[in-house]
Parts: C-alpha cells; structure tokens; sequence
C-alpha cells in the first residue's frame, strides 16, 4: 500500500514527504521533481514569501543513483526563510524576544487559529498552529505526487491542469476537457486556457490587491490514459471517487471538489446524464465522458477529470474582526503577508495529489516490489481485456 506522511513548519528548517511502498527499480531524475515544484511556486498573485523559496528537493532515503530501493522514500525541501526565522522557529531554543514580536494573538477568520488553538491549547501563540497549518506543506505533497506521476507516467498516464476561474471571472463553466487544459502554458500568469485573456486578470488581481482583498476560484485537472479498473465498488473506503475527494479536499482553502459533470449532472435527465457505452476498433468505446472518468468508484478507462473550488485566502490585509485572546477584547484579525491568490498553484497541487491517489489505486492493483513485478501485473491485466476493454487500453497503444 502506497502511502504518504509529510512534516515539517512553514517557516521551520524544512518540509519533508515520506513516501512508503513505491517499488523498488523506478527511474528517478532531479527534474522529475523540481520541475513540479517550480511548477506549484508560478502564478501571478503570489504574496512576498515566493520570492524567497527556490523549492528543490534534497533527498534523504530510498534512491541510490537515481533509482528507487524499495525502502521509505525521504524527500526534504529545505526553507530558505528559515534563515530569518531561525530564533523564532528554533527546535530546541527559541528566542523569547524574538517570538514575541512574532507572536500572533488574535486568530484570522478563515484559518485554523482558533479552532487549533482550542485544540492544541496554543492559546499563547498561534503561530504554533499556523505553521503547520500554512499551505506552504503543500509543496511536500507536490514532491511526493512529482515521485507518483513518474511511476504512472511510464504506464501511459498523463495529467494537465488549469484555471477556470478567479473569483467571479468565469473563464471556462463545466467539467474541462483534456484537449482544453492542454492550451494552459505553465509559464502564463495565470495558468489559464486563454493566455490571451489573462492580461485583464492581473488587472483584476492588482485591483483586488489594492482594496487589501483576496480571491479564491477554479480549477481542473485531468488524467488521461488512467487504466481501467482502480479502485472497487466492493467497499465503500476502496471507492476511488471518495479516495479523489478526500485528497482535493484536503488541499488547504479547497471548498468543494466535483468529478466529472457531477455539479451540472445533478439537473439533468438520466438520459443526459450517462455516458453510452458503443463498439469501438480495439474494444468499447463511450459516447462521451460526464462520469468524469469513474463509474461505481472504478475507473473505466476515461479521462479522469476533476474540479476544486477553491474559497479566497483567509489572511487579509484588511482584517475580519476578531479577538485577541490574550485580553479576550475585540481587535481586527492578524496580518504579516499575503497571497492575494494562490489558484495558479492550485491545478498544479490537484494535479499532484490527484496522481498521488492514482498512484495508490494502481499500485494496490498492479502490486509488484520491483517496477518489473509491476509491469508484469499491468501487461497480463491488458492481455485479459484484449477486444472487449477500452480502445485505449489496448496493448500497443501505450
Ligand atoms: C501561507 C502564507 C504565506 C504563503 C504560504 C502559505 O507564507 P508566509 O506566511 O511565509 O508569507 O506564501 O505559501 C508558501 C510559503 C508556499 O510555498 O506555497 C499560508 O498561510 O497558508
């Protein structure tokens, strides 16, 4: 079973991803991963932090020249703000005079604060909530899906990702296609469709910068060439849509997660809402895709394609109002610095999460401790389904 722990403060050495159960004899490049994080640090909106982390991973475990050993795979991304912030975040001796002008007392609408500090008892400092809570941890999970989709990716799997909307700009409504979010280029500000269109956005950004505001949107992710056959109506924890909206969830500030057409499909009439299954060339075919590539929580060989909703970031320049919890009197919310928005990084963070759960899904399938033994599984799964599986999943075709 492949599985993810992740550690480490926003402002404290380092983020680090462990990885358990990815097979032994998988190729690994530095790029691999770097790419993905460069990737997840773009996009326009960005608050003063991204200006300061150059994220590149360093790894501590689990690869002997560039390729995996089977054992605990340890990937550390190093916090260049820790430099500043090394009195304060200390792990054995902090400095008092320092933390106390970083202490943060009166808790941000929106964010963990409170109910983390009821929780914990942080009541002092709530900066012991939210450093962990902070969406910086988010570029462990990047690494970690970076490893995933360099596994998925020689078994054919390809994902994209973009911006559907910022605030109340809609770009694009509706579940986005593959051939749509392969119009987004990673290096536009805003990592839309419509590069062209985004000259207006930062416009929108600025403006919404300017009023000491945030915004929050959409985005969509899609995974082509994702196998039939992961995940398992049988029980309801191995149901592979579940699995996806958990993980999307869990991606901080993300509100709602919708696969496939599942927002509009609640509208509609059965007849529009299903996807009809037709003979195809090498296998069967579907005449369209509004299962989002899902049926039963098992795939079914279509693009997988998945939504966030993303609410505007809590920490505002100008506060909500709130209570200091020192004095227990009212005060407005705490404020160093912010993302005005981060929904740029969004797609790239889903993209990778998304092919962390694939990854999971695929490897409980096509179990194996060395990529071979994987392969091997894959290849006698595709054998099985030779005329009567997807067309494309027909051997050959990947
Ligand atoms: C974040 C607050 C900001 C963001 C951070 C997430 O950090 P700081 O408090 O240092 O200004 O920049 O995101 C990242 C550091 C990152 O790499 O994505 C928050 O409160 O969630």
């Amino acid at each position: 079973m492949l599985r993810l722990v992740t550690g480490g403060e926003s402002h404290g050495p380092e983020l680090v991803a462990i990885l358990l159960g990815v097979p032994a004899g998988l190729p690994l490049t530095p790029e691999d991963i770097n790419r993905e994080l460069a990737r997840r640090q773009h996009g326009f909106g960005r608050g003063g932090r991204q200006k300061i982390e150059k994220d590149q991973v360093e790894v501590r475990g689990g690869l002997r020249g560039g390729v995996t050993l089977g054992s605990p795979l340890v990937l550390a991304i190093p916090n260049r703000d820790f430099a500043h912030w090394a009195k304060v975040m200390d792990p054995w001796e902090v400095d008092e005079e320092a933390a106390q002008r970083r202490r943060i007392v009166t808790p941000r609408p929106g964010h963990a604060d409170l109910a983390g500090a009821w929780k914990f008892d942080h009541r002092q400092d709530l900066r012991n909530v939210l450093e962990r809570a902070s969406a910086r941890e988010t570029a462990a999970r990047v690494a970690a899906g970076a490893v995933c989709k360099a596994l998925l990716g020689r078994f054919g799997v390809v994902f994209r990702s973009g911006v559907l909307a910022l605030g109340e700009k809609v770009l694009a409504s509706g579940p986005p296609t593959f051939e749509l979010l392969a119009q987004v280029r990673d290096d536009s500000p805003l990592r839309t469709p419509f590069p062209a269109a985004e000259g207006e956005l930062v416009a929108y950004v600025e403006e919404a910068k300017h009023r000491g505001e945030t915004l929050g949107g959409v985005v969509g992710v899609v995974a082509r060439g994702v196998p039939p056959g992961l995940g398992s109506y049988t029980h309801w924890e191995d149901r592979l849509d579940g699995q996806l909206a958990q993980a999307v969830m869990a991606v901080p500030a993300v509100k709602g997660v919708v696969l496939g057409a599942g927002l509009e499909a609640a509208g509609r009439l059965g007849s529009q809402a299903h996807d009809p299954i037709l003979p195809g060339v090498h296998g069967l075919r579907r005449g369209s895709n509004h299962a989002g590539g899902l049926e039963g929580g098992v795939t079914n060989g279509e693009d997988v394609v998945v939504r966030a909703f993303m609410k505007p970031i809590a920490t505002l320049r100008n506060p909500l109002p709130s209570v200091n919890l020192h004095t227990l009197q009212g005060e407005p919310a705490a404020y160093e610095r912010s993302d005005v928005t981060a929904i740029a990084a969004l797609g790239v963070i889903v993209e990778n999460v998304v092919a962390f759960v694939l990854a999971r899904a695929f490897l409980a399938k096509f179990a194996g401790d060395h990529l071979r033994d994987v392969q091997a599984a894959f290849a006698s799964y595709q054998q099985r389904l030779v005329g009567w599986g997807p067309e494309g999943f027909a051997p050959g075709k990947r």
